[in-house]
C-alpha cells in the first residue's frame, strides 16, 4: 500500500537502514544520498522516506511531504555548492526510471546541456 515501507523496495531498505548509503541529508520526512552510479560531479538522490512509487503519485497523496522532497533538493544543491543545478524525476521505464520510490535527482558541478536526452 502506498505509504507504508515495502520490503521489496530498495529505497524503503535504504531508509530502514538495510542498504547502505551515502547520506548527505536527513529531515523527518526525506532522506538525501549520493546516486551509486553518479551522472555528473554532484549527484544526489532525495527520496521521501514514505513509500510513493513515483513524484506525481506523491503529490498526491502527500502534497506537503512532496513541498519537503522539492525543499530538501534545494538544500542539497547548495550544501553542494552547485549554484546551478537540474532536478530530474524519471517517471516511467520509457524515461529511465529503475526505482519505483519517488525521487528527485540533483545534478550539478557541471555545465547542464538542454534540452536532456
Ligand atoms: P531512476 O533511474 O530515475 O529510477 O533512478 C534510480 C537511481 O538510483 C539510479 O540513478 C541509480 C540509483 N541507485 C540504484 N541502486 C542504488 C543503490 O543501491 N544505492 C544508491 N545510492 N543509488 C542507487
Amino acid at each position: 500500500m502506498a505509504g507504508e515501507a515495502r520490503s521489496d523496495c530498495l529505497f524503503c531498505k535504504i531508509v530502514a537502514g538495510e542498504v547502505p548509503a551515502d547520506v548527505v541529508r536527513e529531515t523527518e520526512t526525506t532522506l538525501a544520498f549520493r546516486d551509486i552510479n553518479p551522472q555528473a560531479p554532484s549527484h544526489v538522490l532525495v527520496i521521501p522516506k514514505v513509500h510513493h512509487p513515483d513524484a506525481a503519485a506523491l503529490a498526491a497523496a502527500a502534497p506537503e511531504i512532496a513541498a519537503d522532497v522539492l525543499r530538501e533538493a534545494g538544500e542539497v544543491a547548495a550544501q553542494e555548492g552547485s549554484e546551478s543545478y537540474r532536478l530530474v524525476f524519471n517517471t516511467g521505464t520509457g524515461a529511465g526510471q529503475t526505482v519505483f520510490h519517488a525521487h528527485v535527482h540533483v545534478l550539478g558541478g557541471r555545465g547542464l546541456q538542454w534540452p536532456p536526452g
